[in-house]
């Protein structure tokens, strides 16, 4: 038997956490949904945004480009079984099952903010492992500077990838001090139950210091690499996406202010408010930067 989260959390996280446990409560009725994950002290005490919203206002292309197209589509996904095929400069390359990388009892709580790049932005209680612990299991060769990160191409089962609206499959990437930060997630959950498909199924990472491009979506694929590697959005309009991208209210988008953001949920009256820097992280990842200008390494 699990051991309740009032068992192993402070009250007052505990408090912060009423519409976790109330989601927890109701999954526990069904075992095979009942996932939970430890609290973590990464995680942010602003309210959570509701799974109604988190599910509902989406950007997942490979489905439309509409926010309720991934809602609409991405049920038709099959995403069991799954494996990610993990290579490159690594000990051990191979196929990996899920539950091989983000096994049940290593599942941690992360409620984490995310910043979208179109200046709007939630707070999403994730389930999921940090993408350091996968690394170290198939082990990082010395030479890796980077890792890639590839999103499944399922044309009979995505709508949007018909279309050469992005250059598919979706790609993005990390430095490698990047990618072993603490903050850095693979997340297969949210609110105690199995990801969404919307959300990314089964498997996705999440960098929350980062616009939400950066978190890419239902991974078959992750290279260590030697050479920065390509990112999709990076690609297409250099300009404007860097391979960077991080959270940062003084460097204005080219279309659009950066400066503050609209918190989805907030209702009309919620107003904007200030985007921080690095999304709110900076004391955690600042250091990662130091001496590099953020205006040119945008
Ligand atoms: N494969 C893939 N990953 C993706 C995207 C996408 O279109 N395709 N959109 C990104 C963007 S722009 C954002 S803001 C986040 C949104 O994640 P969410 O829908 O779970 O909130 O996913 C990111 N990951
Ligand atoms: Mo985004």
């Amino acid at each position: 038997m699990k051991l309740a989260w009032s068992d192993v959390t402070p009250r007052s996280l505990w408090l912060n956490r009423r519409n976790f446990i109330a989601a927890g409560a109701a999954a526990a009725a069904s075992p095979a949904l009942a996932l939970q994950g430890k609290p973590s002290p990464y995680s942010t005490d602003a309210d959570a945004n509701t799974l109604e919203e988190i599910t509902n206002y989406n950007n997942f292309y490979e489905f439309g480009t509409g926010k309720e197209d991934p809602a609409r589509h991405a049920g038709q996904m099959t995403v069991d079984p799954w494996s990610v095929e993990i290579g490159g400069l690594v000990e051990r390359p191979g196929n990996y099952g899920v539950e091989d990388l983000a096994p049940d009892n290593a599942l941690e709580e992360r409620i984490y903010r995310l910043r979208c790049v179109e200046a709007w932005s939630m707070v999403i209680p994730w389930i999921g492992v940090p993408l350091a612990s996968v690394l170290n299991k198939v082990g990082v060769q010395p030479g890796a500077k980077y890792v890639a990160f590839q999103t499944a191409l399922l044309p009979d089962q995505m709508p949007g990838v018909r279309y050469p609206i992005l250059d598919w499959p979706y790609r993005e990437g990390l430095r490698i001090d990047e990618a072993m930060h603490p903050l850095t997630i693979l997340a297969t959950g949210l609110y105690s139950d199995p990801l969404p498909n919307q959300n990314g199924a089964p498997i996705r990472l999440v960098v929350p210091w980062k616009y939400g491009f950066k978190s890419i979506k239902s991974i078959v694929k992750i290279t260590l690499t030697s050479e920065q590697p390509v990112a999709t959005w990076k690609s297409m309009q250099p300009g404007e996406y860097g391979f960077y991208a991080n959270v940062n209210p003084e460097v204005d988008h080219p279309r659009w202010s950066q400066a503050t953001e609209r918190r989805i949920g907030a209702g009309l009256f919620g107003g904007r408010q200030e985007t921080l820097m690095f999304n709110g992280y900076a004391d955690q990842v600042a250091s990662l930067y130091q001496g590099m200008d953020l205006t040119k390494n945008y």
